[in-house]
């Protein structure tokens, strides 16, 4: 064991020294971390449950629902954001009552309005300048529905996240319309039905937009044609031209266009099918985002062709083999995972569960229908093939998105991931994967500008500086890490996600082309950021994303400010960062047998990180000149960067209790006074650490205080990440696989103490199912996916019988009482029957 004391720099002013304990079984564990590891942590749910019920792992059927159409009062203010004087402000009935499909590609929100319904339309790839002049997500149309429908009966909007098709009926003068609204990923198109109960009943009008043409960055226009309207249009600024497209298919009656208005009139018709398609001449590619702006897309392209055969192509194939397509795209991803939280489903409207969850009533209902919820949003958000979600998912009616609808790498595009390989939707992280393939040639340079400016010694000229990624990119544009808010850490926290994908999936060929190769480079690029302080290796410049702290506060301390940032070396997210992406680099070449010359200098370097300190309030610090908590930087700030190394990262774990009790008080200390997705890191923190109560309490407050009446997420205004971060925050609660084992309910609240979920991933790709009673696990099942070790802990399991699918008990090795481990076989599952009386404690 490795435990050197050394002298800190004094410059630093670091009151105790610790160099990272670093030997080979702590390299093993790393190197073993895609299931084939070691020793299993004590950490325990007791064991012992009163009987062996079968779960009802009867697929539930999840809606968000109401009798109210969303309002549209919009009329007063987002008419007026739609001119150039607001170009800023919010449209709080899109954000917190419209209902949105999406196919990764394209989003659209569902007012259901019976008057004029407004269907607002997102195209990932169509940005404007954005507010901070780099680029942005715009809204790309609306299109009403003018029915002229005031008052109805019986009305009903849902959307059914089962099967990801929202939906509309009512009654008008005794007939019954029915709508329904989904957009499929594979025929890329939004497809929109519309029905009633009695023949020749259906007149409307449908009537696009392109909004915000007055603010003359975006021209375009609309033409009516037969039963085809085309929005057709450029922005500028990158050379994107656009396409939308909207087919209106009637069965009965009439379908005519009206030039002068750019709008078809539907009269008289049995049905209508309308069909949506959007487009863009925007490429992922590198040129994308390494040419300047005029040249980023070549302006002489157009989107038409594409657009036109997909109508077509969805036209020939017609409503019902759409549909069906839809649904079995969307059912074998959203199918894979069910749970059940010790929850009934309620007979509420979404917004009544919601105020009657916020008034206090105990509803484990809505904790279960979120999660789901999470599933949803990112399947509908990020496809393979699509750009990655952004910070709104696929949804913006904005001219101008709140913070650009980027792609912010100092947490929140991370937090939009962290549950997509545990959730079983590996594929929608796919999305992120050929992004970072298309920006890496920039993020390359980032890495030599980088190096040339802060260390010139360490430039390779023209050879592997590496690469980084700063914190506000989005589809046209990444950012260097350039010194500001955020350190170079957030680099490592991307490649966590690149790093999880491989241990999930066990993709060899991944690992291989793009993980390994990944990390390698990242690595060499941290090699060439750490700075000597005596033996330690830090990270200058250094800072922890977005914490401010006053000049007061740092007097006579070696950084400086950088506006309000306290800028540093060695911060706990750097520090926590390289230590997690040279781990993460050993393991990985371990698991090829590489041994890259490289590998050695990481190896001398990762002993010399010292990444984790402790404060005198026995806090985990977030600066290593900082003594008591907060002595620098907001003591409530949202970021609780330093805890990365406990979650995504693995530092801090079970290993180290003196770390995990030093996180759980920096989590005491930081409080949860804060903002929607800095809930959702709390959240996971939290559940890391075992602390199933006060996991729940983060997730409880999340909904109670940033969550809207159609479940987004409000930071606020509306993001995506809180939503998708306390998705992989349940996950995390009910199964973990960060240090070597599969640990089953690792962070079981008491509201939760009887369910059972079914289709979890662990690392290792296992496929995992358990039930449990009063808190107590009755029966576990694990599918291996891939072969390999399979190292299973639960209090008490040690004892458990063990059999395969064809019945036959499995040869299983004991490690104590609360581990099993043995060699699994790819496609074989495994049946762990807990006897609870013989092990009831
Ligand atoms: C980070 C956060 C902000 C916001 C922005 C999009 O910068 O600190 O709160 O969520 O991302």
């Amino acid at each position: 064991m490795a435990l050197r004391a050394c002298e800190h720099g004094a410059r630093l002013g670091i009151r105790a020294v610790k160099v990272f304990e670093h030997d080979n079984s702590s390299m093993q564990f790393v190197m073993r971390a895609a299931g084939r590891l070691l020793t299993a942590v004590a950490l325990g749910w007791p064991l012992a449950a009163p009987a062996m019920a079968k779960p009802n792992t009867e697929p539930r059927v999840y809606e968000l629902w109401e009798v109210q159409p969303a309002p549209n009062n919009g009329r007063s203010q987002w008419e007026a954001t739609k001119d150039s004087r607001r170009p800023r402000s919010y449209d709080r009935d899109w954000e917190r009552w419209s209902y949105p499909i999406g196919n990764g590609y394209a989003g659209a929100c569902i007012f259901g309005r019976t008057d004029s319904e407004r269907i607002q339309i997102t195209d990932k790839t169509l940005h404007n300048r954005g507010i901070y002049g780099k680029g942005g997500l715009t809204s790309f149309a609306e299109v009403f529905l003018d029915f002229h429908q005031d008052a109805v009966d019986n009305y009903r909007r849902s959307l059914n996240l089962n099967e990801a098709i929202a939906s509309v009926s009512y009654e008008k003068a005794g007939t019954r319309f029915r709508r329904e609204y989904f957009a499929s990923y594979p025929d890329n198109v939004i497809v929109i039905r519309l029905s009633a109960s009695k023949k020749g009943e259906m007149s409307f009008t449908v009537r696009p937009e392109i909004p915000y043409r007055e603010r003359n960055e975006r021209r375009g226009s609309i033409t009516a044609k037969d039963n085809l309207l085309t929005l057709k249009g450029s922005i500028p600024l990158f050379s994107c031209n656009f396409e939308g497209q909207i087919k209106v298919l009637n069965e009965g009656g009439s379908a005519t266009a009206d030039t002068a208005n750019g709008t078809i009139v539907v009269e008289k018709a049995d049905a209508v099918t309308l069909l949506i398609a959007t487009g863009t001449n925007y490429r992922l590619s590198p040129e994308t985002f390494s040419k300047p702006p005029a040249e980023k897309l070549d302006r002489n392209q157009f989107p038409h062709a594409a657009v036109s055969a997909r109508i077509q192509a969805a036209e020939e194939k017609g409503y019902a083999a759409l549909r069906e397509r839809h649904l079995s795209d969307y059912q074998k991803l959203f199918g894979r995972v069910s749970v059940n939280l010790n929850a009934e489903p309620t007979a509420d409207p979404t917004h009544v569960l919601l105020e009657k969850y916020q008034a206090g009533e105990a509803n484990t209902w809505l904790e279960e229908l979120m999660f789901q919820y999470g599933r949803y949003l990112l399947i509908a958000s990020s496809r393979e093939k699509s750009l990655p979600a952004n910070l709104q998912g696929a949804w913006s009616q904005d001219y101008y998105t709140p913070w650009s609808g980027g792609f912010w790498h100092n947490i929140n595009v991370q937090m939009n991931y962290w549950g997509a390989m545990s959730t079983n939707l590996a594929e929608c992280f796919e999305a992120y994967i050929a992004f970072f393939e298309a920006y890496l040639p920039l993020a390359q340079q980032h890495a030599a500008d980088y190096v040339r400016r802060r260390n010139p010694k360490q430039l390779s000229e023209g050879g592997d500086n590496g690469w980084i990624i700063g914190t506000g990119a989005n589809a046209y544009y990444i950012p260097g890490a350039n010194g500001g808010h955020s350190g170079p850490g957030t680099g490592g926290l991307t490649a966590k996600l690149l790093v999880d994908y491989y241990l999930f999936t066990q993709n060899h060929e991944y690992l291989e082309k793009v993980a390994y190769p990944a990390m390698l480079s990242l690595s060499k690029f941290y090699s060439k950021a750490l700075v000597p302080h005596g033996e330690l290796l830090l990270v200058e410049p250094s800072a922890s994303p977005e914490q401010t702290a006053t000049p007061e506060q740092v007097k006579g301390m070696p950084g400086h400010m950088s506006g309000k940032n306290y800028i540093t070396a060695g911060c706990t997210f750097d520090q926590g960062f390289v230590w997690e992406s040279y781990a993460d680099t050993l393991a990985m070449a371990d698991a090829l047998g590489d041994n890259d010359p490289f590998l050695a200098t990481i190896r001398e370097q990762i002993v010399r990180l010292d990444p984790i300190l402790i404060g005198a309030d026995g806090q985990i610090k977030e600066y290593r000149e900082e003594n008591k908590y907060s002595d620098i930087g907001q003591a409530r700030h949202r970021h609780i960067s330093h805890l990365c190394p406990l979650f995504p990262g693995t530092l801090i774990q079970a290993k180290h209790q003196d770390w995990m009790r030093a996180a759980s008080k920096t989590l005491d200390l930081r409080g949860n006074k804060t903002t929607g997705w800095a809930l959702a890191h709390r959240m996971n923190c939290r559940a890391r650490l075992g602390e199933g109560e006060e996991a729940h309490d983060a997730y409880q407050q999340f909904i109670r205080e940033r969550t809207a009446t159609n479940l987004w997420t409000l930071h606020p205004p509306f993001q995506i990440d809180g939503s998708l971060g306390t998705m992989a925050g349940v996950a995390e609660m009910l199964l973990q696989s960060h240090d070597g084992s599969i640990k089953i309910l690792p962070a079981l609240p008491q509201a939760w103490h009887t369910g059972h979920f079914a289709g979890l991933v662990a690392r290792g790709n296992f496929v995992v199912s358990a039930a449990w009673q009063e808190g107590k696990a009755t029966q576990v099942t694990v599918v291996s996916r891939s072969g390999g070790d399979c190292r299973i802990f639960y209090s008490g399991i040690g004892d458990a019988t063990v059999t395969d699918s064809t019945g036959k008990t499995v040869e299983v090795l004991r490690d104590g009482a609360n581990c099993i481990h043995f060699p699994s076989v790819a496609g074989e599952s495994y049946r762990f029957a807990i006897d609870t009386k013989a092990n009831s404690r």
